[in-house]
C-alpha cells in the first residue's frame, strides 16, 4: 500500500509509502490519503493525526510529475481541486494534525505540510516549492497557506525562485515548529502528548478560532473568538479544569 495507516497509543499515523519516488504524490495516493483521514475521522480513540514518508531520504518530493503531463485543461483542474480538497480536510478533522517532514517536502508535499497544524523537522529536510522551475505554480494550497505561514515576501522568495530552504532556516522563519534529531515519530508522538491530554473539543475550538484569523479582519475575528470561548466554556469539562485548579488537583477530561 502506498499510502498506510496505523495507530500509535491515541496517535494515528499515516506512512506515504512510496520510497522509490521519493513518496511522489500520483492522483490515487492523493484519494488514498483522503481515504485515510476520512478513517481517522471516524476514530473515537484518535487524538492526534501525525503524517510521515518512508525511507530515509524524503517525506514528499511532491506531485508525480510523470503523470501531470498531457492532460487535459479540465483534468489539470480537477487535479488541483483534487489535491485542495483532500489537504483540506485536515482543516475540518477534529483532531490536530502533524507533519514529520523527514528529508524532502517539495511542492505537493510541502503543501501537505503546510496543510497540517505543526510541522517538525529532521535535521536533513530540504523544503521547497519548485514548480516555477517546472514551468508551473502550486496547485495545492501552497499559494495560500505558505504566505499565512510565514509572510508574504518569504512565500513570495520560495515561489518565485524554486530556492530549498534547510531545516534551520525553516526553524527560524517559522515554517517548522521545531527541528528534532534522532526518530522523527518518536518526537512525533512526544510533541503531540503536549496537547492529546487535553479536551478535544476545546481543542478544537482553539482550532477553529486560530484558523479563522488568517481570513477575518481583526474586529470580525474577535467577536468568533468571543463565541467560541463561551462556546468552550460550555463544556463540562471546562468546568472540570476550572474545579480541578481550585482543588489543586489534576483535571479529568471527558471531551465533553
Ligand atoms: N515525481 C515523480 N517521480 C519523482 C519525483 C516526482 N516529484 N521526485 C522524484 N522522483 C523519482 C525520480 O524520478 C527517481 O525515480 P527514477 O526516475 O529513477 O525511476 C526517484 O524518484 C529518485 O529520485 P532522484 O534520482 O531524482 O533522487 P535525487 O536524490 O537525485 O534527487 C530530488 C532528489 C528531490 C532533488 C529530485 O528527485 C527532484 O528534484 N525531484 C522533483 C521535485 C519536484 O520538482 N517536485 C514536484 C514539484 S511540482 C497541479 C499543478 C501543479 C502541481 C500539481 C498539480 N494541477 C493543476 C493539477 C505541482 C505540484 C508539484 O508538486
Amino acid at each position: 500500500m502506498a499510502v498506510e495507516l496505523t495507530q500509535n497509543g491515541d496517535c494515528a499515523v499515516i506512512t506515504l509509502n512510496r520510497p522509490e519516488a521519493l513518496n511522489a504524490l500520483s492522483f490515487q495516493i492523493l484519494r488514498d490519503i483522503g481515504a485515510a483521514i476520512d478513517e481517522v475521522a471516524t476514530r473515537k480513540d484518535v487524538r492526534a493525526l501525525l503524517f510521515t514518508g518512508a525511507g530515509d531520504k524524503a517525506f514528499c518530493a511532491g506531485a508525480d510529475i510523470k503523470e501531470l503531463r498531457n492532460r487535459s485543461l479540465v483534468d489539470q483542474k480537477r487535479g488541483a481541486e483534487l489535491g485542495q480538497s483532500v489537504f483540506a480536510k485536515l482543516d475540518t478533522l477534529p483532531v490536530a494534525s502533524v507533519a514529520l517532514v523527514n528529508g524532502y517536502a517539495f511542492g505537493g508535499g510541502l503543501e501537505l505540510a503546510l496543510a497540517c497544524s505543526f510541522r517538525l523537522a529532521s535535521v536533513n529536510a530540504k523544503f521547497g516549492l519548485p514548480e516555477v522551475k517546472l514551468g508551473l505554480i502550486p496547485g495545492y494550497g501552497g499559494t495560500q497557506r505558505l504566505p499565512r505561514i510565514v509572510g508574504e515576501s518569504r512565500a513570495l522568495e520560495m515561489i518565485l525562485t524554486g530556492k530549498t530552504v534547510d531545516a534551520a532556516a525553516a526553524e527560524q522563519m517559522g515554517l517548522v515548529n521545531a527541528v528534532v534529531e534522532g526518530d522523527i515519530v518518536a518526537a512525533g508522538l512526544k510533541f503531540a502528548a503536549g496537547f492529546t491530554g487535553y479536551s478535544l473539543p476545546v481543542l478544537e475550538l482553539a482550532r477553529r478560532a486560530v484558523q479563522r484569523a488568517g481570513d477575518l479582519s481583526l474586529a470580525e475575528g474577535l467577536r468568533v473568538e468571543a463565541d467560541l470561548s463561551t462556546l468552550a466554556y460550555c463544556t463540562a469539562d471546562a468546568e472540570e479544569g476550572m474545579a480541578a485548579f481550585q482543588e489543586k488537583r489534576k483535571a479529568e477530561f471527558k471531551d465533553g
